[in-house]
């Protein structure tokens, strides 16, 4: 069985909407980040660096976003999440995924915690401005990568899409929002009508605006 910890709208919606288009059974366990459950023992035992996702299928127990991402496609391949192993396409695949994870994912720590990034608590305002102006010009470059293809991977749609989604989403509060490049707006727009990302952001009870 999969069981997916999760808290709404985190880094876990990703593996949360792949788990919808894949279409298989799995349970899914809410990380009451309220009560800062991601820290408890229990969940440390999972996952000791205390964040969310984890991901247990049987006894295999995974953390980061983008190792479930992966293990999610290859444990179902039927579902076309990725390219082929060995083509050029899952070559261009891997370096989305690792990019979008190891820039703009990481970057957006600095931005969402800026207090673990300072040492003087004057500086956090500071500290959060150059995280975002940062995440700017990341996005600026990942938009004229897209241009006005579909997808990332350009007709084919794929497991980067739906982590570009979530990010694109997670800048939404950003004074020069991800969705004001009408790239990555279209890339999001088509990502949001998918039935599977409906559906997850249903039970997750995230409501519009979406991104
Ligand atoms: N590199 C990790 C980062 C995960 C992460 O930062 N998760 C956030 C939620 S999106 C979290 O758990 N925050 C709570 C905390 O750090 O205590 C991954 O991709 O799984």
């Amino acid at each position: 069985m999969l069981v997916l910890h999760y808290y709404p709208g985190n880094a876990s919606l990703l593996p949360h909407m792949m788990l919808r288009e894949i279409g298989a059974p799995f349970e899914m366990r809410l990380v009451d980040r309220d009560n800062n459950a991601q820290k408890s023992p229990e969940y440390l035992k999972l996952n000791p660096n205390g964040r969310i996702p984890v991901l247990a299928d049987g006894d295999l127990v995974l953390f980061e976003t983008v190792a479930i991402a992966l293990h999610l496609v290859d444990r179902f391949p039927e579902a076309g999440l990725a390219p082929q192993v060995g083509s050029r396409e899952r070559g261009e695949f891997y370096k989305w995924m690792v990019h979008l994870t190891n820039t703009p994912q990481a970057e957006y720590r600095a931005w969402f915690y800026p207090d673990e990034h300072v040492t003087d608590e004057a500086a956090i305002p500071a500290a959060q401005k150059a995280a975002e102006q940062r995440l700017c010009r990341m996005f600026d470059v990942i938009s004229d990568q897209l241009g006005d293809r579909q997808w990332l991977l350009g007709d084919r749609f794929s497991a980067a899409d739906l982590f570009l989604f979530m990010l694109i989403r997670w800048g939404r509060a950003m004074p020069r929002p991800p969705r004001a490049l009408p790239n990555l707006n279209a890339l999001a727009e088509r990502v949001l009508s998918r039935p599977a990302v409906q559906e997850a952001l249903k039970v997750e009870g995230i409501q519009a605006p979406f991104f």
